[in-house]
């Protein structure tokens, strides 16, 4: 487990317990199917947790996008909205916050994290060109090969590998991104595409010594590095708590410190921003700022809104600089950690070292018996909603598409099932009764079977996509 630096009132006396830095304010009730109601609503939705209603859910742990709990001063804030179509003094507000914390030049507001993407591939990346990064996102991703590039796995090999015990597995393997450039060509590479933590590699995240590493390598080939700063925060609490040197800094310190070995960034704001709507893109070339102004105004709305309505903005500013707060980012990453713990223990398949959003099943161990192509980690989020009410999400297989050349599945080494926890939503109490139900699902693996695809659209499938038993 990750060592807190800023310790709550138990870990001041060095006791086990631990606890949030805030109490509730306002709750928001939940419900309790029988397993029956379960049933029918899992086979409504053809197995896809996507496609349930959250209603019917007890446990939501599809995503920890959008579904974290505001403050007291984020709601404050939000009566605070000016909503005028031009110059919004909340668009200013954002604009410093973005600059005091992340230390870019421009902003561009986006609705979301998405719009971004689509923003910046159309601006930088020229058809045939190929785009390197730790992993792929699923939307990323397809930006880039929207806008004709070919994206080029250069995380490190443990990445890989569940049980590897790498503390910086979402690391670029420079070696592997420099034989790219080497053996295409310096101008054949758009830029490189770095995102910390790495979602689907289980929110793993990327050392300092490595974006370091990275900028001097974008130097010498004169090739742009861009951050998907997504959960960067939380990538920063990772180095505090991992690498030499970086102890005493705060994680507003060391976010600034990375974000500066880069040349922009994008910003799904609904994560570390702790809000429910809203993105970011920022830059600090003039030229490429002018070319994403322009754009802006075509896909999302106007460059002083993007999308978001001016509280959104308003509460998306205060959130920026909670999520910089070292006592609120511990217990962030630590809930999560808490979580990991206590399966580990319990001797349940988990992917290694426990990353910052999420705890993700390793569905190959799980269920051995299940040949990939049947969908072991879509099973395993089957099998969780059934037994108790647990939303996770597939990032397998399923995520994974087909290949564009061969028109084959992709089979990505790692079939996880995902289970993101929301920031300041859950007790650790709903995390125990998470942990109980996984157990019992792994206690009787042996009789689960797979699943067959009956839907599939063509586009990012795993969100509408269905599923019958075999
Ligand atoms: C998630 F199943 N993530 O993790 P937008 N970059 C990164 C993300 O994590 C991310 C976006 C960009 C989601 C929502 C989601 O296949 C899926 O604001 C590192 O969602 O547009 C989003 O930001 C995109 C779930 C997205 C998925 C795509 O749950």
């Amino acid at each position: 487990m990750t060592k807190p630096k800023y310790k709550t009132m138990g870990q001041q006396f060095g006791r086990r317990s631990w606890a949030e830095p805030w109490k509730i304010k306002m709750v928001e009730p939940i419900k309790m199917l029988t397993r029956e109601e379960r049933e029918k609503a899992i086979l409504d939705a053809g197995h896809n947790t996507f496609l349930l209603r959250s209603e019917d859910v007890y446990i939501d742990l599809l995503t920890d996008s959008g579904t974290n709990a505001m403050s007291d001063r984020q709601w404050a804030g939000i009566m605070l909205g000016d909503e005028a179509y031009a110059g919004s003094r909340n668009f200013y507000n954002l604009e410093d916050a973005m600059r005091d914390h992340y230390g870019y030049k421009y902003l561009v507001p986006t609705h979301q994290g998405r719009g971004a993407e689509h923003l910046i591939s159309q601006a930088v990346i020229e058809p045939g060109q190929y785009v390197p990064g730790n992993m792929y996102f699923t939307t990323t991703r397809l930006h880039q090969e929207l806008a004709g590039g070919t994206f080029v796995d250069v995380i490190v090999e443990e990445a890989h590998d569940p049980s590897d015990l790498h503390p910086f597995k979402g690391n670029v393997d420079l070696e592997k991104l420099e034989d790219l450039v080497k053996r295409e060509g310096a101008e054949k590479i758009a830029y490189i595409s770095l995102a910390g933590t790495v979602n689907m590699a289980g929110g793993q995240p990327v050392s300092m010594a490595n974006a370091k590493a990275l900028r001097a390598l974008g130097d010498q080939y004169n090739i742009r590095i861009f951050l998907d700063a997504t959960r960067a925060a939380e990538n920063a609490y990772f180095i505090q708590q991992r690498e030499e040197g970086y102890q005493d800094k705060s994680v507003a310190e060391i976010l600034l410190e990375f974000c500066s070995y880069t040349d922009g960034a994008w910003m799904s704001a609904k994560k570390d921003h702790l809000v429910n709507i809203g993105g970011w893109l920022a830059v600090n070339d003039a030229e490429l700022f002018d070319q994403l102004r322009n754009l802006v105004v075509v896909y999302e709305g106007l460059h002083t809104y993007g999308g978001m309505a001016g509280r959104d903005m308003e509460a998306l500013a205060i959130g920026i600089v909670e999520s910089v707060d070292d006592h609120h980012i511990s217990s962030r990453v630590e809930q999560v950690q808490y979580l990991g713990a206590i399966m580990l223990d319990w001797g349940i398949p988990i992917m290694q070292p426990v990353g910052g959003h999420a705890i993700f099943l390793d569905a190959r161990s799980f269920y051995p018996h299940i040949p990939q192509d049947q969908f072991p980690a879509q099973v395993l989020a089957s099998q969780l909603y059934l037994d108790s009410g647990i939303r996770g999400m597939e990032r397998g297989i399923v995520s994974a598409g087909r290949d564009p050349e061969t028109g084959d599945h992709r089979y990505p080494k790692l079939e996880l099932t995902r289970l993101a926890i929301p920031r300041r939503v859950y007790t650790q109490s709903h995390m125990d009764v998470v942990v109980e139900a996984t157990k019992e699902l792994y206690d009787n693996r042996e009789q689960t079977r797979g699943l067959k695809m009956v839907y599939e659209p063509k586009q990012l499938r795993f969100f509408q996509g269905r599923f019958e038993s075999l």
